[in-house]
């Protein structure tokens, strides 16, 4: 219905022809609109914008009466709704992002921004209330309202720091000149810079000395977002070109002080996320052309052969019998076998994802069950004609499924119960889903997928040799209803009038056709950068549905805003390089600090092309600090599994190590995002907001609030220079304390088995005593409390524990832990039996040999003997032995 009304509408604007490109200042000096009708009411303003004269028509007629609407939805923010009220345009549905709550009754004179408008022509500011600083001002840039043409525009301070505006492998903080993030999902092979890639996210978070804000414009339709400083005047400014939908507007005033507070704001626009499983923290590995089951059944044996835990296998389309999804290659992964392989990983606590792309093959009359039953349903995405709209993926043409058909979660679910049933199928623990933005591989205009499944080659023929089924694998291991649109519409979906820069050229290009339609009437154009997100969706509950009860982990390719409630996501295929290598830190802080997906991480060791052995042995170091932890490489490279090379290897056994050890202390704060959005990693700058220094770095970064990882950045270096704020650091090789001078420091002699790590001073963080060969058998391992204090001697931390699988875990654990003055004090509810003990408590910068160690626990206070605890004057470490069940209060002090 929607997009029948909005069809309707544009008729009138068919005839016309536009300017592809018009100057900047061409759209300044349209007229813009004039405020009538204002009418406040509590918390809410409402107007109409009605247009000054005849308006701009620079890619369509502007529209001539538009709604306005601010409300003020809690004391940090006001959302802004600019409509067309004579017609109802696209809106992102709620069903895939659900509009957050509004506080009651806020009053806009309590809150911390305030919108402020001038009537004529129409303009408006976002101030913060204390200080008056204006955080967002549409000033001398007239908003632009036409039916396929939407702009608005923003003056911000010289040299603004912006982060966000999408997935991307552009510096963290966007330049401030000459960038446009396109907004258009992609399938971007080696993720070039300057292109729109696979996620949309259309939120930026604004850092000043003075505070940090957000913007998020919820709005799916493709879209230019420009930063430049060409203005007179070298003022920058951001600029919003979108090609249809409505202004969907949310300023988030964030803080003055603290930079969480922003992306706390951001969760509850968009969801906060979904947490994950313990054992998703494991190391992950997979390949694109593992041959056949005997091959991944011995990367799992040379996993454990080289002592190198591996937690998860994975699988990619190879296992697909002609890259169908929901099949099985008879000769190369049959299913029996690959049910022995989730046997065996499951008797030895490793888990198993496979695969599942979204396309269907197209085979009428084949007996292709996934296709049939879908066929029977009648869920796929329909052409405007009403015919199936086709497209060519790996096995051939396709039909994609449509998410907004409300028969389709069930078709999804059932597929999943069936091939992926613990009885008769495949049961694996979690699930990768690829190719959603939607991709195809129909070069535009796709006339004939028939002919280009031929000249392409798809599915491809497999040649490699069939085993002989009878070899062992494993060995002796003792190892442990879519609606007709108006025929000719006039509306141009194919060539807007407005081109966004999308890198892979027409908007229909390599993708599902934008004509397309979903059964309930809205158009592939308004709705393809929700794909991938309606995709995770059904996955997810598909997941669910199977194992009710339990988290899973599906990681997708492609997002919009809110993906992160429902699942992790990795950043695609980045090459096997450098430069891919040091993006990836951006690529991590972007989705797990900015978009609220935090369980994100990139192809360790690269994906395209080959890798090094020293890029692979640096990347399996900077990838444990990943929240996702997975080795990935495509067909045709080199192998580039850990134990590969010996460098390697120790390198993945050295940090393998460190994470695990870190594993509860990342559990806690996925935890705590989950339930108030706080980020699981952050940029320096969000520790350090008052220091400009900070404000760029984008090659160091906080793994959890407190450890700072700076890894090194070149071949063959062994050296890494980085920004050491103003601070008190441990050195988490040494924990003896290091000064932070608010200077660079230059690391020499770092081998390729060592990356540089810092404890952040200010956090009392709960260790594991020991890495361990699976997240189970950590779980079975004693906790070291490290004490960390900050300059001015205090230290605080958390540790939530639960079952780690239970998505309503009926016990928890949730312990809080602070020290000041030589004591150390440990408190919670201990719901959750978490079933060993403290071993020790470090206390670090200790600067004198104490006289006492006392433990106080169940009301009695005990001296430490003098053999369980030990002074070293040269780090400064006092490291007290407890061997206390961590399962009540208790308190560790020395004078
Ligand atoms: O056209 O499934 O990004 O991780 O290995 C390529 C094969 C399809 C793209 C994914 C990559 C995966 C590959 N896929």
């Amino acid at each position: 219905m929607v997009a029948l009304k909005l069809l309707g509408l544009v008729l009138a604007a068919a005839s016309t022809v536009y300017a592809e490109w018009v100057d900047p200042s061409v759209l300044d000096a349209c007229p813009g609109y004039n405020v009538t009708n204002v009418k406040t009411q509590g918390a809410s303003l409402t107007a109409d914008l009605v247009l000054a004269g005849t308006g701009c028509n620079v890619f369509g007629s502007d529209i001539s009466k538009l709604a306005l609407e601010v409300t003020y939805e809690t004391e940090s923010r006001i959302h802004m709704k600019i409509t067309d009220p004579s017609t109802q345009r696209y809106e992102v549905p709620e069903n895939v992002l659900p509009r957050p709550n509004a506080t009651g009754s806020v009053s806009p004179d309590k809150t911390a921004i305030q919108f402020n408008y001038t009537a004529s022509p129409f303009s408006f500011t976002i101030s913060r209330t204390t200080t008056g600083e204006v955080l967002f001002s549409t000033g001398s840039h007239p908003l632009i309202f036409e039916p396929q043409y939407l702009r608005l525009k923003t003056d911000l301070p010289t040299n603004a720091n912006i982060y966000g505006l999408g997935e991307h492998t552009d510096p963290f903080r966007l330049p401030t000149y000459n960038t446009t993030r396109t907004l258009w999902s992609r399938d971007a092979y080696g993720v070039p810079t300057d292109t729109n890639l696979y996620g949309n996210h259309p939120i930026y978070f604004e850092h000043r000395t003075t505070g940090t804000h957000g913007v998020f414009l919820l709005n799916s339709d493709g879209m230019d977002i420009k930063i430049n400083d060409t203005e007179a005047g070298g003022n920058t400014t951001l600029e919003y070109n979108v090609i249809g939908g409505v202004f969907d507007l949310y300023f988030l005033a964030g803080s003055e002080t603290d930079p969480t507070e922003v992306a706390k704001q951001y969760a509850q626009v968009v969801g906060t996320p979904a947490e994950v499983p313990y054992w998703s923290f494991g190391l992950h590995q997979c390949r694109f052309g593992y041959t056949d089951y005997i091959d991944v059944a011995n990367v799992i044996l040379n996993y454990s052969t080289a002592e190198i835990p591996l937690e998860t296998m994975w699988t990619d389309i190879d296992y697909m019998y002609k890259r169908r999804i929901f099949t099985t290659d008879p000769d190369y992964f049959p299913v029996e076998r690959m049910r022995e392989i989730v046997d065996y990983l499951h008797s030895h606590d490793q888990r198993y994802v496979l695969m599942t792309d979204p396309a269907v093959a197209y085979l009428p009359d084949d007996g292709y069950g996934a296709y049939d039953r879908g066929s029977e349903m009648d869920i796929w995405v329909k052409s405007a004609n009403g015919s199936n709209s086709l497209g060519l993926v790996w096995p051939g043409v396709t039909v994609f499924p449509d998410w907004f058909n409300s028969d389709t979660q069930s078709y999804w679910s059932k597929e999943f119960q069936m091939f992926y049933s613990p009885e008769t199928g495949i049961d694996i623990d979690g699930a990768w889903i690829d190719m959603n933005e939607p991709s195809s591989f129909c070069v535009y205009p796709c006339e004939d997928p028939f002919a280009q499944a031929i000249t392409q080659g798809l599915p491809p023929n497999r040649t490699d040799p069939i085993p002989n089924p009878d070899t062992p694998i494993f060995g002796n291991s003792t190892y442990k209803g879519w609606r007709k649109r108006d025929e000719d519409s006039g509306f141009n979906i194919v060539n807007p009038p407005y081109n966004i820069e999308n890198a892979a050229g027409a908007l229909g290009s390599l993708t599902a056709n934008v004509t397309s339609v979903a059964a309930n009437g809205l158009l592939m154009y308004d709705t393809h950068n929700l794909y991938g997100t309606m995709m995770s969706m059904a996955t997810r509950n598909a997941m669910l549905a199977r194992r009710p009860g339990e988290r899973t982990l599906v990681i997708t390719r492609s997002t919009f805003a809110g993906a992160g409630a429902h699942v992790g996501k990795w950043l695609g295929d980045n090459m096997s390089l450098w430069p891919e290598y040091q993006f990836s830190i951006a690529g991590m802080l972007g989705m797990a600090t900015v978009y609220q997906i935090p369980m994100v991480g990139s192809d360790i060791c690269g994906y395209g092309d080959n890798t090094t052995e020293t890029l692979c042995a640096r990347w399996a170091m900077l990838g444990a600090f990943y929240p996702f932890m997975r080795n990935h490489n495509t067909d045709g490279t080199i192998s580039q599994e850990f134990y590969r090379w010996p460098t390697v290897a120790e390198a993945a056994r050295n940090v393998l190590d460190i994470r695990y050890r870190f594993m509860d202390y990342m559990y806690t704060a996925f935890h705590t995002a989950s339930v108030d959005g706080t980020p699981v990693v952050s940029p320096v700058w969000f520790a350090y907001p008052e220091d400009p220094n900070t404000f760029s770095i984008e090659h160091e970064f906080f793994y959890g609030s407190h450890l700072l990882v700076s890894p090194v950045l070149e071949e063959n270096s062994t050296s890494v220079t980085f920004y050491l704020p103003n601070d008190t650091f441990y050195d988490l090789s040494t924990l003896a304390p290091v000064m932070g001078q608010g200077a660079n420091v230059t690391l020499n002699n770092v081998s390729f088995t060592e990356i540089p790590l810092h404890i952040r001073g200010g956090v009392v963080l709960p260790l594991r005593a020991s890495g361990a060969m699976t997240t189970t058998i950590l779980r079975d391992t004693d906790f070291e409390i490290v004490v960390a204090p900050s300059p001015q001697g205090a230290a605080s931390g958390q540790l939530y524990v639960d079952d780690g699988l239970s998505i309503t875990p009926d016990k928890m654990t949730e312990v809080t832990m602070a020290y000041s003055n030589g004591s150390l004090v440990v408190n919670g509810t201990f719901d959750y039996q978490i079933g060993v003990d403290v071993r020790d408590v470090v206390f670090l910068g200790v600067a004198n040999t104490p006289k006492n160690v006392t433990v106080e626990s169940s009301g009695k206070t005990k001296a430490v003997a003098q053999d369980k605890w030990t002074y070293e004057a040269s780090t400064q470490v006092l490291n007290v032995t407890l061997a206390l069940p961590f399962e009540h209060d208790f308190s560790v002090s020395f004078s």
